[in-house]
C-alpha cells in the first residue's frame, strides 16, 4: 500500500516538473524572475475583417476611433494565423516581453476567444520554431466574462460553484496555451485580473482555490495581478486600470500607462459622452515613461496594444502609422538602462514638467496638490492653500532602487526661494515614524534661490506616507500661515561635495515652417565648473552648439514634415564636471505653424 502510494506520488512529481515551462526560444529564459524588468501589453484580438465583428456596430456604423492600417486590413481577423504573426513582429518591434490576449472564455458568447487564442499560439510557436523570441503569453481575465456567462447575474465567488467557475477560466486558458510559451515568473504563470466590479462576492478563499486546483492541475501556481478594485485580498501584485485615460500608476513593482483614450465611436453608438484622453502628439505617453523610468517598477503594463474602440492602441494604426511602436521601443530601451540601485544620488526639478531622476512627485490629495509658478528665474513649486482640505504638503517617492525600507544615512539637499520671513521643513518615512519631523528653515527675505542640507541618519524610506511616498515637503502653515516655493531637492547616498549649476529659463516660441530661429542657451555653476550641455531629444528640426563656456545655441529650422497639432517639448540639460557631476534642465514649448494659420479667416460682410 505504501509502495504504491509512494509511486502514486513520484508520479506526480514526474508530472509536475513534466508542466514546469520547458527551455523556450534560444534567447529567452526558461522563466523570469521579480527582478526582471518586463514590459507587457493587453492584446484584444476579437476584431474580424471578414465578418465586420468589432468593426461595424450591429446599426452598420464605425464602431472603432482608431483604424488598421489599411495595408493590414486585408487579414485583420483573429481567424488568421498571419494577422497574429504581424502582431507578434511589431510587438518585438515594440520591445514588449509579455501578451496579454484578453479572454473570454465561452465558445457560444465569444467565440472569437479561444479559437482567436489558439491562433495566436500558432502563429508564436511557428516564430519560436524559426528560432525567434517573440513575446511570452500571460493571461489578461477579462471579469466582463463572467458576468456574461452568468446571466447577467454578478457571480459569488465564494461559493464552490462560483469558484469553480472563477478558476475554469484560468485553467482553460493555460490549457490552450502550451507551457513553453507561458510567461512565467518564478516558473509561474502570468494572470492579469480585470476589475473585481461585476463580482457580488470574493474572499482570499477564491484565490486559495485557484492555487490549490492550479497547483494540483499544473504543478505550479499562477502569479496573479490584481486590479486594486480587489480589495481585503492578498495576490502576488496588484495594478490599476484605467492609465490610458488617468494617467500612469504605480503600485509596488508594477507600473501601467498608455498614449491616451478616445472612445468616440463606442459612445457615438451607446449615445453616451465619450471619454478622451489627448495623445498630445505623444507626450502624455513619454511622461509616462518618464514616471515609469523615476519609480521603482519592474513590471510595467501598457494599456493596451490593440483595443481600437478606445483608442488606446499603440498597434500600427491608419491614425498614428507606427509611431507609438517606435516610441515604445526608444522607451523600453531606454526604462531598462535605467538604475537607481548603484548612483550616488536622485534628484528632481519641480516645475510645469518636472525632470525627475529617481526623485518625483506622489499622491496630489487630500492635502498633497502643488502649483508652478517662475520666481527668480526658476520654475517653483509651492503648496495649492486654495483645495480642501488645505493643502500645505508636496509629497514625495524615492526610488524603490535607490532606497527602500532600510535604515540608512542620506543627505537631502532642497533648494528653495529665499523671499519673506517664514519658514518650511519636511518629514520623511524614518525608521521609527512615517512622519518625522525636520529641523525648520528660517527665511532670510534675501529674494534669491538657495539650498540647505539636511543630513538624515535615521532614514528609512518604505512608502509609509500617504499614497506610499517617502517624504513630504512642508510650508509649516502651523507656524506662519505662509506658503513656500521650492526648486530642485537632491536625495545623496553621502555628502555632495559638488553643486548643481543654474539653466537661465528659455521662453516657449512659435515659428512658421521655413523659419529660423536662434535661441541662445546660457547658465552659470556656483563652483565654477566647466558644463556640457544637451538636448533631451533628438528632433529634425533642431540642431545645439554647445559653445564649451556654459553658454549655447539652439537652433530650430522647421520644414513642412515637422508640422504636428501640438508643440514640441523640448528640455536642454546642463551637467557639470564636478564629482559627482549634477546637472539643471529646463523645458520649452516650440509650436510650428504653416502659412494657412495666417489666411484672413473672416470675410466682411456689407
Ligand atoms: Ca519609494
Ligand atoms: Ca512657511
Ligand atoms: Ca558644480
Amino acid at each position: 500500500m505504501k509502495k504504491k502510494l509512494l509511486g502514486f506520488l513520484s508520479l506526480i512529481v514526474i508530472l509536475a516538473l513534466f508542466r514546469l515551462p520547458l527551455m523556450a526560444g534560444k534567447s529567452a529564459p526558461a522563466t523570469w524572475t521579480p527582478s526582471d524588468k518586463l514590459v507587457a501589453a493587453y492584446y484584444f484580438y476579437w476584431y474580424n475583417i471578414y465578418t465586420g465583428e468589432h468593426f461595424i456596430t450591429p446599426d452598420g456604423s464605425d464602431y472603432i476611433t482608431n483604424h488598421p492600417p489599411d495595408s493590414y486590413l486585408a487579414n485583420y481577423s483573429y481567424t488568421e494565423v498571419s494577422w497574429h504573426r504581424r502582431e507578434l513582429l511589431d510587438m518585438m518591434t515594440a520591445q514588449i516581453d509579455i501578451v496579454l490576449p484578453v479572454y473570454f472564455g465561452n465558445e457560444e458568447s465569444f467565440f472569437w476567444s479561444k479559437s482567436g487564442l489558439q491562433n495566436l499560439v500558432s502563429a508564436t510557436q511557428s516564430l519560436m520554431d524559426e528560432g525567434r523570441t517573440p513575446p511570452k503569453i500571460g493571461m489578461f481575465f477579462d471579469t466582463n466574462a463572467l458576468l456574461q456567462q452568468n446571466n447577467g447575474i454578478p457571480p459569488d465567488l465564494t461559493t464552490e460553484t462560483g469558484k469553480a467557475h472563477f478558476y475554469n477560466m484560468i485553467s482553460d486558458f493555460f490549457a490552450l496555451v502550451p507551457n513553453n510559451l507561458w510567461a512565467t515568473i518564478n516558473n509561474r504563470p502570468i494572470v492579469f485580473l480585470y476589475s473585481s466590479t461585476i463580482v457580488s462576492a470574493y474572499d482570499q478563499s477564491t484565490f486559495d482555490y485557484i492555487n490549490q486546483h492550479f497547483q494540483a492541475d499544473f504543478g505550479t501556481m499562477p502569479y496573479i495581478v490584481r486590479d486594486t478594485s480587489w480589495q481585503g485580498v492578498s495576490t502576488d501584485e496588484a495594478y490599476s486600470w484605467g492609465s490610458a485615460l488617468y494617467g500612469p500608476t504605480t503600485n509596488g513593482r508594477v507600473g501601467t500607462l498608455g498614449p491616451g483614450f478616445d472612445n468616440t465611436a463606442l459612445a457615438n453608438y451607446l449615445g453616451s459622452a465619450p471619454g478622451i484622453r489627448d495623445r498630445a502628439c505623444g507626450e502624455f505617453y513619454n511622461s509616462g515613461w518618464e514616471a515609469m523610468m523615476s519609480a521603482g517598477v519592474n513590471l510595467v503594463v501598457i494599456e493596451t496594444w490593440s483595443e481600437l474602440h478606445e483608442a488606446t492602441e499603440i498597434a500600427a494604426s491608419r491614425e498614428y502609422g507606427t509611431k507609438y511602436i517606435s516610441l515604445t521601443a526608444e522607451n523600453v530601451l531606454r526604462w531598462k538602462a535605467t538604475d537607481y540601485g548603484t548612483l550616488p544620488y536622485i534628484w528632481l526639478d519641480f516645475g510645469k514638467r518636472p525632470y525627475q531622476q529617481g526623485l518625483q512627485p506622489a499622491i496630489n490629495f487630500p492635502d498633497g496638490a502643488w502649483l508652478v509658478t517662475t520666481l527668480a528665474g526658476r520654475e517653483a513649486a509651492y503648496p495649492d492653500v486654495t483645495t480642501t482640505p488645505t493643502s500645505h504638503f508636496i509629497y514625495l517617492d524615492v526610488n524603490d532602487a535607490f532606497a527602500h525600507a532600510t535604515p540608512r544615512d542620506v543627505w537631502v539637499t532642497i533648494e528653495y526661494f529665499d523671499g519673506g520671513s517664514d519658514q518650511w521643513s519636511f518629514q520623511y518615512d524614518s525608521v521609527s515614524d512615517p512622519y518625522a519631523q525636520s529641523e525648520s528653515v528660517v527665511l532670510q527675505d534675501t529674494g534669491q534661490w538657495k539650498r540647505h542640507t539636511f543630513h538624515l541618519t535615521d532614514a528609512y524610506f518604505g512608502g509609509r506616507e500617504a499614497g506610499a511616498a517617502d517624504l513630504r515637503l512642508t510650508d509649516n502653515d502651523w507656524v506662519d500661515g505662509k506658503v513656500n516655493y521650492f526648486g530642485r531637492i537632491w536625495i545623496s547616498r553621502s555628502e555632495l561635495d559638488n553643486q548643481a549649476p543654474d539653466l537661465a529659463e528659455i521662453n516657449d516660441v512659435a515659428l512658421m515652417v521655413g523659419q529660423v530661429i536662434e535661441i541662445p542657451v546660457s547658465m552659470s555653476d556656483p563652483d565654477g565648473d566647466s558644463i556640457l550641455l544637451t538636448l533631451d531629444r533628438d528632433l529634425d528640426f533642431t540642431t545645439f552648439t554647445d559653445n564649451g563656456d556654459g553658454t549655447g545655441i539652439l537652433r530650430l529650422a522647421p520644414t513642412g514634415s515637422d508640422v504636428q497639432p501640438c508643440p514640441y517639448l523640448i528640455r536642454v540639460i546642463a551637467t557639470d564636471a564636478g564629482k559627482p557631476s549634477l546637472a539643471d534642465a529646463v523645458s520649452l514649448r516650440v509650436d510650428i505653424l504653416t502659412s494657412d494659420r495666417f489666411l484672413p479667416l473672416v470675410i466682411r460682410q456689407e
